[in-house]
């Protein structure tokens, strides 16, 4: 079935936040931001902004009536400013005008005098200094050190990744309108429609059923608005509060870079030790993460890290600590993998640095470690129905991947053996990917939908589902379409509304669909048998034998009399309910934090990518020219969405260890906080040649009709095309940093190590 999202975007009618009528007597806000990344706050004079004609009011941290606190997870946050400041981009003051032009010209005339501190950028200067956001932890299985004692090679080093920008098309923002009592209603893009209604009834000083949230759907998120979309609702809220009118808080692309987390940086120290066959027997790590300046969801992601940190392997004996490092950068936030990717992107490093000191390939101890049914994970979890050896197999067999390494490897021999290098090298890379999924904090992995008949047939649909581009809304479409046997085009996905769908989780952790299309299903179910038991009565048959399909009632094989339609104003008639609300939660969830053993994952998503890349030697430059993927996704709802979110997750990944650069000044001012200093990945970055087959009999019975979750587990693919590249110009073993900008790659092929 089409996604008729598709039409509306193609066709520029689909409406965002900003796309909304804003009434002439509505306010706008903007943020004063801190320009000093660490210090005290001697003076913040906001007299001569006040008097901007067209400006309103301007709030500091003292005229909020309930709490200057937005932290979530950890209640570490502020969303003013008080007596010190912890990073560049940090909200000191909100001014409200009459216009937008009239609050950005009050926010220049805005006078601060900040006693500048050295701040604290690198997480390893942040660990020495104890500056911590929570405490370490650590996972463990076997005895590490008896097997690093006892191996046939050791390999140790250091890996580093980097920063990365959202980059959602829509920036972040909220109108929010006062209704009657003080309620107020907050159009959002968010991903977390909850949590925003929960920080801004705190900020504001309410309980939360004064605050109704409304979400139609997101230019984009990739989970820069999971928890980073609350500031924003809380400027407008606070905005409406006060005055009483309705307020527009709409982030600029260069505010939104300056003043938004981003992906969490690392560095990372691995040991990695083999027995002479090229078995893995005990993985070593410590991770170092970037926070920024208060915990947002680092504790988490942090998690995610180490849950990930033997990537798509088997590896017996294992001890990764992590550390989340407070530093004076933007507090950093979710991006796509959630600290998946940094982990698993050390483990790749850790291969490299083993084939080196083993001679065995890459792709050898690649495949002989493979996680199979029946291992166990760090974490407590064995891997159930590991498909990571079919995902690998079928690549190699369907991109007749053997023939295409041997003739990159033959090249690379010819110019060992000439001592010639060309200027053009070609390399090659897999890339293995298993990703758990579930979100690792139990409680989150619940979900409501939300369903009403009407007596004409259409049907609503409300579920906790946030629509931010992926396609969660057809997904559920589809699903209500099946088990109502109607047409698409009756069934409307309603906003996601705090005030119908409760205490939903964020949309994240790639679990949107397994989850609010589970509920939904039930919610079918629930209105069927209704259904069914009132025909039943009518037509003196068995409610066992009714079924739905094609927009016609079924008995038995036979179509009855009755249509669809039908069916539903009889029942209506007879005062039967049409409306229905599930609630869905992940059976056997369990992990214990003491311990740090248990079972957070309801499945794992597994793949193989392989890439090719060709690097320009003599200029650094490289394209990823072929990107070949076999994908488990269980049994597609969607086929067409679920392959837009592959081709996208990876090349979302390239572009994170390729190109996207976030550079701060010593004094921590980013330096590329502007879509002119930034380089995006885009359609000509994205392999010229890509291909995605996914895995057949695949089906999944752990998640709704057979599906797997598809948001986040692609973006790992990335992580093979910078191996790809680093192969290609001859790199492979030399510092195992990202980004792998053109100008490190030179720096590395002329055998100075630029980091
Ligand atoms: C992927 C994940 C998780 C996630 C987001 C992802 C995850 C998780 C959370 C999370 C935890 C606590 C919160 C919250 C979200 O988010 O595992 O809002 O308060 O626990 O993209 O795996
Ligand atoms: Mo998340 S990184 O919002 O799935």
């Amino acid at each position: 079935m089409k996604n008729p999202d598709s039409t509306y975007h193609v066709m520029g009618l689909t409406r965002y936040v900003d796309d909304q009528d804003f009434p002439q007597r509505g306010l706008h806000c903007v943020v004063f931001f801190s320009p000093v990344a660490k210090g005290k706050v001697r003076k913040l004079d906001i007299s001569r902004a006040a008097e901007v004609r067209g400006v309103d009011f301007i709030l500091t941290a003292r005229d909020i009536p309930g709490e200057n606190q937005i932290g979530g997870i950890i209640e570490d946050e502020i969303l003013m400013a008080e007596d010190e400041v912890d990073f560049v981009g940090m909200p000191m003051a909100a001014v409200y005008g009459r216009t937008e032009e009239a609050a950005r010209e009050a926010v220049e005339l805005i006078e601060v005098d900040i006693e500048e501190e050295t701040p604290i950028l690198d997480p390893r200067e942040a660990y020495e200094k104890n500056e911590l956001i929570a405490p370490v932890r650590t996972f463990t299985l076997g005895n590490t050190e008896e097997a690093i004692a006892g191996a046939a090679y050791v390999a140790r080093g250091r890996a580093e990744s980097g920063a990365q920008e959202h980059f959602y098309l829509e920036t972040q923002a909220t109108i929010a309108t006062p209704t009657e009592e003080g309620n107020i209603f907050l159009s959002t893009g968010t991903q977390a429609p909850t949590s925003v209604q929960r920080c801004v009834a705190k900020v504001c000083g309410y309980p939360m059923n004064k605050i109704e949230v409304d979400v139609r759907r997101l230019g984009g998120a990739f989970g820069g608005k999971e928890d980073q979309a609350n500031t924003w609702a809380c400027f407008a809220a606070l905005g409406a509060q006060k005055s009483g009118l309705p307020c527009r808080m709409v982030l600029r692309r260069s505010e939104d870079m300056l003043a938004t987390g981003k992906r969490h940086p690392y560095s990372s120290d691995f040991t990695l030790a083999l027995d002479r066959e090229g078995k893995f027997l005990a993985y070593k790590a410590m991770f170092y993460q970037n926070a920024g300046a208060a915990a947002d969801l680092s504790t988490s992601v942090l998690e995610r890290t180490l849950f990930h940190a033997t990537a798509s392997y088997y590896v017996p004996h294992v001890h990764a600590t992590a550390a989340s490092c407070r530093t004076n950068i933007t507090p950093n936030t979710a991006f796509r993998g959630f600290g998946g990717p940094q982990g698993m992107f050390v483990f790749e490093a850790a291969i490299r640095e083993a084939s080196r000191v083993s001679g065995i390939s890459v792709e050898e101890l690649q495949r002989k470690n493979l996680l199979k049914t029946g291992d166990l994970l760090s974490y407590g979890q064995i891997a159930e129905n590991a498909r990571a050896e079919r995902c690998w197999d079928r690549a190699l067999e369907k991109y007749e991947l053997p023939k295409r390494m041997k003739a990159i490897d033959n090249q690379r021999e010819k110019e060992k053996t000439s001592g010639k290098l060309e200027r053009y090298g070609r390399g090659y890379a897999l890339m293995p990917v298993c990703f758990g999924i579930s979100f690792t904090t139990t409680f989150l992995n619940q979900a409501r939908a939300h369903i009403h008949v009407y007596t004409d047939g259409s049907v609503g649909v409300s579920t906790g589902a946030v629509e931010m581009g992926q396609g969660v809304n057809h997904k559920i479409r589809e699903i209500v379409s099946e088990s109502f046997g109607i047409d698409g085009t009756h069934i409307k996905l309603e906003s996601t509304n705090t005030t119908r769908v409760s205490n939903s989780s964020p949309t994240a952790a790639s679990s949107g669909a397994d989850f609010n299309g589970a509920a939904a299903l039930m919610a079918c179910e629930m209105i069927k048998e209704r259904l069914f038991k009132y025909m039943a009565s009518t037509l003196e048959c068995k409610a066992e034998d009714l079924s739905l399909k094609d927009g016609r009632l079924y008995q038995k094989e036979s179509p009855c009399e009755e249509s669809w339609e039908d069916v539903v104003i009889q029942a209506y008639r007879a005062r039967v309910q049409l409306s229905a609300e599930a609630h869905y939660s992940t059976p056997d969830l369990h992990f214990d934090k003491s311990t740090e053993k248990g079972h957070p994952f309801a499945y794992h998503t597994y793949g193989t990518a392989y890439f090719e890349a060709e690097v320009d030697r003599l200029l650094g430059t490289y394209r990823v020219e072929k990107a070949y993927v076999v994908h488990d996704l269980g049994r597609s709802i969607n086929p067409l969405i679920d392959l837009g979110q592959v081709e996208g997750g990876m090349v979302q990944g390239i572009g994170w260890l390729t190109m996207e650069e976030m550079r701060y000044a010593e004094s921590g001012r980013p330096l590329t906080a502007t879509a002119g200093t930034y380089k995006m990945p885009d359609i000509s970055s994205a392999p010229v040649d890509m291909k995605v087959e996914f895995l057949e009999d695949a089906y999944n019975d752990r998640a709704v009709k057979g599906s797997k979750a598809v948001g986040e587990p692609p973006f790992m693919y990335g992580i093979g095309a910078y191996w790809a590249i680093k192969r290609a110009a001859g790199t492979d073993f030399c510092s195992y940093t990202a980004p792998l900008t053109p100008e490190r790659l030179m720096g590395e092929t002329r055998g100075n190590r630029p980091d």
